[in-house]
């Protein structure tokens, strides 16, 4: 993983360079996402900036588990932090900012589409996390399901 450490000025308008990140696709199946390529071996980047998107089919939700979580520790997670956020538009919603040793609940998106972002700054690394992603149906769907049907096969509807 390449990181710019020359990022001059801390803002908005910092520019990273990274290899972290990506487009993945969540299916049942469960896929992991690691804050960093070597995760247990080493702490994680300064001044990095990793954007995933995950992105469930158009009936699905996307689920996220933090199965670890260890980030540098500041009262409002200003240094190193994940965001997550729901769906395409930005200011829908937010998750976060995480930092610090916490246990997050599993977060599961109004949209198919979750964004997370994590950053950090130049100093104090820590361990990094492991998240798992999989695709979620709604809960409350009320489409009937095809094989579902107690309706008798063979009986035909005629609608007058
Ligand atoms: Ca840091």
């Amino acid at each position: 993983m390449l990181t710019d450490e020359t990022n001059s000025e801390a803002g908005f308008n910092a520019t990273y360079e990274s290899e972290c990140g990506g487009q993945l696709y969540a299916e049942s199946s469960t896929g992991f996402i690691y804050s960093h390529a070597y995760y247990g071996d080493r702490k994680y980047e300064k001044s990095s900036k990793c954007q995933w998107e995950i992105i469930a089919d158009p009936e699905s939700n996307v689920k996220l588990l933090f199965t670890q979580f260890s980030l540098e520790s500041e009262d409002t997670c200003e240094y190193d932090f994940v965001a997550i956020f729901d769906g395409e538009k930005r200011e829908k919603k937010m998750y976060g900012p995480f930092c610090g040793d916490i246990d997050i609940e599993t977060i599961i998106t109004e949209s198919n589409k979750a964004i997370i972002e994590f950053q950090t700054d130049d100093t104090v690394e820590q361990k990094g996390f492991i998240i798992e992603y999989a695709s979620s149906r709604p809960v409350e769907e009320r489409k009937p399901s095809k094989f579902g049907s107690k309706r008798p096969s063979k009986e035909l509807i005629v609608e007058s």
